[in-house]
């Protein structure tokens, strides 16, 4: 027996005393300190009575500490669930709770808010923060630099991730180390990561782009990342020439086009962009490649199956495409209604199976069922279509969802929230083009008869309810909502009418 992730991620490094992370303060840390600090936070993990198959909630700073406790949850067996930093008290109660969370790592300043629930849940709470200090850190600090790797096979979960639903209650999407592993190892051949890459890292480490993509395809090639703590311009900028390739949401590569900075010159040396999570523009992409020459490598993938398809390493990286299934995936375009496969050309729901599709959502079972299929294809609720090269194209969600700078937002988490207001009958939720973001979220909201909703206390009342990323950046009040005949709100108007309300304010 073995532990197929830990042994290909981590533990194939043991010894070696080459930089891993590099930080902004120009000190690094190797892979052999990475591997110790792993090692003692997994010894704290087991000491508090921490068993395999243990959920393991965690929402930290982004830090090698942070990144030390994926690590060691993955060696002790434990499930790691990370959390958005941005999550309010009231989000991260029903993830801790619904995951059944022995142990709920945090920043020192969010302890009093969350010590009651891991009361309630007999879980345990250990601190960390941005810096590495806290009760977790203080603690490993005085144990052995070596921990005997727990014994997993690849069907073994290895994580959590929280993704949300129309419904409005966010799902456990299961990962096990074979989905993480055989992804991470298909993308290292396809984008030809090599040891000798330093990848440019400012991406959160608690989505599947940041801690999966990004970490794990470097930890499996044996390069290093220069780990920022978040996408600030003037550290990318600073940082780029030390790097070789980079990785980001859309936003992150408009947001360098914005500026001067970012030459040819800046990017010569670079090896590889790419960009996933949203859609690219295809000008952002042709910008792109007119200022620096390369052309954007443009990704396509989900919580729930890590990445699906890629544009060619070699060949044409088609603007607008997500390129080809990766090896190992099949995808298909089906009927919605039928499930049949339609003909190349025409527009369907993409459907992908392979072995880096996640095991299902906990403890849904139903949920489950309606979008993973019995022969193993997954309904990823994105439309799409294969053109007659054989490229990709996303063209639309048959899911309520937005995507504002790389997150998801489901309107409906939102609605529910707005429509629990004082003078509030109903309202919907809309994501718009936005000039930064890609999309952002505009709330309508339709008063009750007589009602005058107060719209600076609807917002007061959204921040203590919903993380910052998903507020809406607007709310405007309509006497109704425009409805088809079988009265389904027509969201498609309310997308046209505000259509250019960020772009062209
Ligand atoms: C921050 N804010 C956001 C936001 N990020 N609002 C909407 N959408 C976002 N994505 C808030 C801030 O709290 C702030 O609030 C205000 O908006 C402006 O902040 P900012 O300083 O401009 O934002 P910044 O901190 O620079 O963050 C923007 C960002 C970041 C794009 C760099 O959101 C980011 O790193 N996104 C990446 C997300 C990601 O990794 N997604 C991958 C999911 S995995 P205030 O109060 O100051 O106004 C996945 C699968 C796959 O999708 O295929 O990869
Ligand atoms: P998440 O649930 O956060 O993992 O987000 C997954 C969703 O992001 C997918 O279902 C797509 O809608 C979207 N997505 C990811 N990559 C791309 C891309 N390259 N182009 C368009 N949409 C994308």
């Amino acid at each position: 027996m073995a532990n197929p992730l830990y042994d290909s991620l981590f533990g194939k490094h043991a010894g070696k005393s080459t930089p891993f992370l590099h930080l902004p303060d120009g000190s690094n840390i190797t892979h052999e300190d990475f591997l110790a600090m792993a090692a003692q936070i997994a010894h704290v993990m087991t000491r508090i009575g921490l068993k395999p198959g243990d959920r393991v909630a965690a929402q930290v700073q982004k830090s090698p500490q942070a990144l030390a406790l994926y690590a060691a949850c993955v060696q002790a067996g434990l499930v790691f669930l990370p959390l958005n930093t941005a999550y309010t008290v009231d989000e991260l109660s029903y993830f801790i709770e619904n995951s059944g969370a022995s142990l709920i790592v945090c920043d020192a300043g969010s302890e009093p808010a969350l010590a009651p629930i891991a009361e309630d849940l007999e879980a345990r709470i250990k601190t960390l923060n941005g810096d590495g200090s806290g009760s977790l850190a203080d603690q490993a600090m005085r144990m052995p630099t070596t921990f005997t790797t727990i014994d997993r096979s690849a069907d073994d979960l290895a994580a959590f991730l929280y993704t949300s639903g129309t419904t409005g209650r966010s799902k456990g999407a299961m990962l096990t180390q074979g989905n993480l592993l055989s992804n991470a190892q298909t993308l290292v051949k396809e984008w030809r990561f090599t040891s000798d890459d330093v990848l440019l890292h400012a991406l959160p480490i608690f989505h599947t782009h940041g801690l999966f993509v990004a970490s794990n395809v470097t930890l499996a090639a044996g390069g290093c990342m220069i780990f920022l703590p978040k996408f600030d311009i003037e550290e990318v900028i600073a940082r780029l020439p030390l790097a070789t390739a980079m990785m980001g949401v859309p936003t992150f590569y408009t947001r360098l086009l914005d500026d001067d900075r970012f030459t040819r010159d800046l990017s010569a040396h670079m090896r590889l962009f790419v960009s996933g999570s949203a859609p690219l523009l295809a000008e952002t992409h042709v910008q792109f490649e007119e200022r620096t020459g390369h052309r954007i490598l443009e990704r396509y993938g989900m919580t729930e199956t890590n990445m699906n398809t890629s544009n060619p390493y070699d060949g044409e990286r088609r603007p607008g495409t997500v390129g080809f299934p990766l090896p190992g995936v099949e995808v298909k375009i089906t009927n919605p209604e039928s499930g049949k496969t339609l003909p190349d050309g025409e527009v369907g729901q993409i459907e992908v199976r392979g072995p880096n599709v996640f095991k299902g959502y906990w403890q849904m079972p139903e949920k489950t069922a309606a979008e993973l299929r019995a022969d193993g294809f997954f309904i990823t609720g994105d439309l799409g279509k294969i053109d007659e090269d054989g490229y990709i194209h996303i063209v639309g969600r048959n899911k309520d969802l937005i995507i504002s700078g790389g997150y998801n937002i489901y309107p409906k988490e939102i609605e529910l929230v707005l429509d629990d207001q004082p003078g509030v009958l109903e309202s919907a939720v809309i994501g718009v083009p936005h000039p930064d973001f890609g999309e952002t979220v505009l709330g309508v909201v339709v008063p009750e008869k007589g009602g005058k909703p107060d719209l600076e206390e609807i917002q007061d009342a959204v921040k203590t309810s919903l993380a910052r990323f998903k507020h809406p950046r607007k709310l405007i009040l309509l006497d109704e909502l425009p409805r088809n005949t079988m009265g389904k709100v027509q969201k498609n108007i309310l997308r046209d009418k505000y259509q250019t309300m960020f772009t062209h304010p």
